[in-house]
């Protein structure tokens, strides 16, 4: 990744071509038994700290005045997909807020209303999240 992001390379081309189909591979290997749970949660920490680190070794976005705010619906664990949807928003110059996981939608409501996005994005893994989905846009 340092590499990568040393040759010019953005972190959102290394997440989307290395990160998202290497944990695509361990759920793959997850459901068929090839990869415990507990391997799977440690490569889920491992990538989360390399985005971390690609995050602040890529140049300062110039910033363009727009606020997104990222969140999860309730029920939601899955977060990093929807953290790399954040990074190309913060390197592509815009104000973020990231909420993570499973936030209840009253709390997301309530933080909509202070802090006033330009853009809500939500993330769902399940059919059953979208009900929810609904709840929020409603
Ligand atoms: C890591 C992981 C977990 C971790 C998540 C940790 C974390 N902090 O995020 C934990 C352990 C919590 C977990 C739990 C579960 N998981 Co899981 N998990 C995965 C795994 C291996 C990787 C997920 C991931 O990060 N993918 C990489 C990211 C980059 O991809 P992505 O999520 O698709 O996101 C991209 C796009 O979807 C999109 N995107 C996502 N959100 C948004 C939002 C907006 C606004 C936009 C524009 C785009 C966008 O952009 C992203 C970047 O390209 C997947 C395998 C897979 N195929 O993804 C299984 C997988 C998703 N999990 C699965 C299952 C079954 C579960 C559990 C039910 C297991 C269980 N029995 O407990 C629970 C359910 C938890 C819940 N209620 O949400 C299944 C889902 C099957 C299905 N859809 O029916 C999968 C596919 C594994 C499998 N092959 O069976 N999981």
């Amino acid at each position: 990744m340092d590499k990568c992001i040393d040759a010019g390379g953005s972190l959102v081309d290394f997440e989307g071509r290395v990160i998202q189909p290497s944990l695509y591979s361990i759920g793959e290997k997850w459901q068929v038994g090839e990869v415990t749970v507990a391997q799977e949660h440690m490569a889920s920490a491992i990538v989360q700290a390399v985005m971390t680190a690609g995050l602040l070794r890529s140049p300062p976005p110039v910033l363009i005045g727009k606020r997104v705010l990222l969140a999860c619906v309730a029920g939601n664990h899955h977060a990093i997909g929807l953290r790399m949807v954040c990074d190309a928003f913060q390197l592509a110059g815009w104000d973020v807020q990231y909420l993570g996981a499973d936030v209840p939608t009253e709390s997301l409501l309530d933080q909509v209303a202070k802090w006033k996005p330009d853009l809500l994005a939500l993330s769902a893994s399940f059919a059953q999240h979208l009900a929810t989905v609904k709840d929020v846009i409603t």
